[in-house]
């Protein structure tokens, strides 16, 4: 594929797609009947409050990238937008980044309290790897590919992954000085480590060859950076209402990012050098791996 011939109309239209084949699967799976308990009404809130759905598209264009079935990927796609949508709620919390916006409203713990936030996070953790274990089998995938999802699922989220680079972001407030190096292992373990899950677990389910995983591999690694550090340049120069959340944040914060460090024009260069980097890793999958391309291009372009 040629990146100038991406269209971001194009491209929101196929997130639009995922959104609405994965949509029926969260609704049942947290039926609207059940918001009589405030809880069951607060995982809503956030669940369905107009994401871009990126880490679930990303399983499921993999999936496709490697000839995979779509109906599949699904389960596993909509645990991916679990684990994110916990991830978002945690974040905005008084203990972590203290926002009030989130997704153009009010984030959860202004709506529903501090405590009923971090249950919400709680639960669509948890419940991502229920749904992963009740449905990955029913989709027709392999129980031992199930359960290669689930670990690779949990390595993303957990430990040595998304949380660890929480938590560096956390401990980085409080430096005085940070090198890119240090700034891009915070970077690819917040927000990369669950992309790269999403590619990874997307080629499983799509039976991927182990070459075709080690090139989907390099792909999501250099989107996943090219991702926060396109976030990282909006919140210095993007518009608040069309990110949904405040502007301006990360330096009030007094947080590290690659416009801090390197400057804004060098932090642009950069993420569409990785941009580019990504789309080069997907030489060897023809034209299954468009999406992938075309969310390569997005990564980078978006304004949202
Ligand atoms: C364990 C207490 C506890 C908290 C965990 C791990 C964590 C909190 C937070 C993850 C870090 C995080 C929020 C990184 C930012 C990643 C990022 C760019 C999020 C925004 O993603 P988009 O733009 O969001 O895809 P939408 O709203 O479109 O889904």
């Amino acid at each position: 594929m040629n990146p100038s011939s991406y269209s971001e109309t194009a491209l929101l239209d196929f997130l639009q797609r995922g959104q609405s084949d994965i949509n029926p699967l969260l609704s049942s799976y947290f039926p609207e009947e059940d918001v009589a308990i405030p809880l069951y009404q607060a995982v809503r809130y956030s669940l369905f409050a107009g994401g871009k759905y990126l880490r679930s598209n990303l399983c499921l264009a993999a999936c496709a990238s490697v000839g995979g079935m779509r109906e599949a990927a699904l389960p596993f796609a909509a645990a991916l937008e679990l684990v994110h949508t916990y991830s978002l709620v945690h974040d905005d919390l008084p203990a972590m980044d203290n926002d009030d916006l989130r997704r153009g409203r009010p984030t959860n713990h202004k709506v529903y309290g501090e405590a009923t936030a971090i249950l919400v996070g709680d639960a669509l953790l948890t419940e991502a790897f229920t749904l992963i274990a009740q449905k990955g089998v029913a989709s027709g995938v392999a129980p031992e590919t199930v359960i290669k999802a689930i670990c690779e699922l949990g390595e993303g989220a957990g430990l040595n992954g998304m949380v660890l680079g929480q938590f560096l972001d956390m401990l980085s407030e409080k430096k005085i000085t940070m090198n890119e190096k240090e700034m891009a292992i915070v970077h690819q373990n917040k927000t990369g480590a669950l992309i790269v899950a999403a590619v990874r677990i997307g080629a499983m389910v799509g039976n991927a060859t182990p070459e075709q995983m080690l090139h989907l591999t390099e792909y999501a690694k250099r989107i996943g950076l090219a991702f926060q550090i396109a976030d990282d340049i909006l919140d210095v120069s993007g518009e608040e209402k069309e990110l949904g959340k405040k502007v301006g944040q990360d330096q009030a914060q007094k947080k590290w990012t690659y416009p801090r460090l390197i400057g804004l024009e060098k932090s642009i260069d950069l993420a569409n050098q990785l941009s580019e980097e990504a789309i080069d890793a997907l030489d060897g999958l023809g034209e299954n791996a468009d999406h992938l391309r075309w969310i390569a291009c997005f990564a980078v372009k978006r304004k949202k």
